[in-house]
C-alpha cells in the first residue's frame, strides 16, 4: 500500500493504524497547498479531492475518507475494530463521531479566512465534543471497550490539534492521550511523520 499524507494531518491516523497492524506501506508526502507531492508530481492527478489521506491498495484502486480506509485497514486486521455484535455498531457509531462530529468542527481553526468569531465559535463545539469523550473515557479504557481500535489512532490525531489550537483537553482525555503517545506504533507513526517532540 502507499499512504499519500501531510505531517500531523489526519492522515497520522492512517499512518498509526499501518503501524499498529504491522501492515507494509511505502508513505508520500503531500504539500497541501501546492498540490504537490515530495517528488513534485501533481496530487489533483492522483486524488482529485485534493485532501490527504488517500490511500493505493495493492490492487492499485485509491480509497480515500478517513472513515473508509480506517475500517478497511481494519478488515485486514480484525482486532482493530469489533468484528461483530453491538460492539460493531459502537465502533462504527463512534468512528463517525470523530469523523463528521470532532475532526470537522476544527475546519474554521484550518481556515485562513475564518474569522475571530468563528474560530472561537470552533475552539467551543470542539470542547463541547471532546467533553463527551470525556465522559466515556472516564469509564472505558479505550474508545470502543478495552481494546484499542482504528478510532484511538483517529481521536490521538485531534487530541495533538486541541493542543496545538489551545483547546483544553479535559482530565480523562489527557490520560487517554499521554498513554497513547508512549504506544510504539504511535511513536514510530510520529518519527515516520518527523514529528515526535511536536505531538
Ligand atoms: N473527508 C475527508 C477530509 C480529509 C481532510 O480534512 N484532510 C485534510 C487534512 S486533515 C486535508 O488534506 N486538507 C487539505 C484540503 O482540503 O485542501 C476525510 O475524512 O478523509
Amino acid at each position: 500500500m502507499k499512504l499519500y499524507y501531510s505531517p500531523g494531518a489526519c492522515s497520522l491516523a492512517t499512518n498509526i493504524v499501518l503501524h499498529e497492524g504491522g501492515l507494509a506501506a511505502s508513505f508520500v508526502k503531500v504539500d497541501l497547498k501546492t498540490k504537490r507531492t515530495e517528488s513534485g508530481e501533481d496530487f489533483l492527478a492522483i486524488n482529485p479531492k485534493g485532501y490527504v489521506p488517500a490511500l493505493v491498495l495493492d490492487n492499485g484502486e485509491l480509497l480515500t475518507e478517513n472513515v473508509a480506509i480506517l475500517q478497511y485497514l481494519a478488515s485486514l486486521v480484525p482486532r482493530l475494530l469489533p468484528q461483530e455484535g453491538m460492539a460493531k455498531w459502537r465502533g462504527i457509531e463512534s468512528l463517525a463521531f470523530v469523523s463528521t462530529e470532532l475532526h470537522k468542527a476544527y475546519k474554521p481553526l484550518f481556515t485562513p479566512s475564518a474569522s475571530a468569531e468563528q474560530k472561537q465559535k470552533a475552539k467551543e463545539l470542539v470542547a463541547d465534543r471532546l467533553a463527551l469523550l470525556d465522559e466515556r473515557l472516564g469509564k472505558t479504557e479505550f474508545v470502543v471497550g478495552n481494546d484499542f481500535s482504528v478510532v484511538d489512532a483517529y481521536l490521538f490525531v485531534m487530541l495533538t490539534w486541541a493542543q496545538h489550537h489551545g483547546v483544553a483537553v479535559p482530565a480523562s482525555l489527557a490520560r487517554y492521550a499521554a498513554k497513547l503517545k508512549v504506544r510504539p506504533s504511535i511513536q514510530a507513526a510520529l518519527a515516520r511523520e518527523g514529528l515526535n517532540s511536536a505531538a
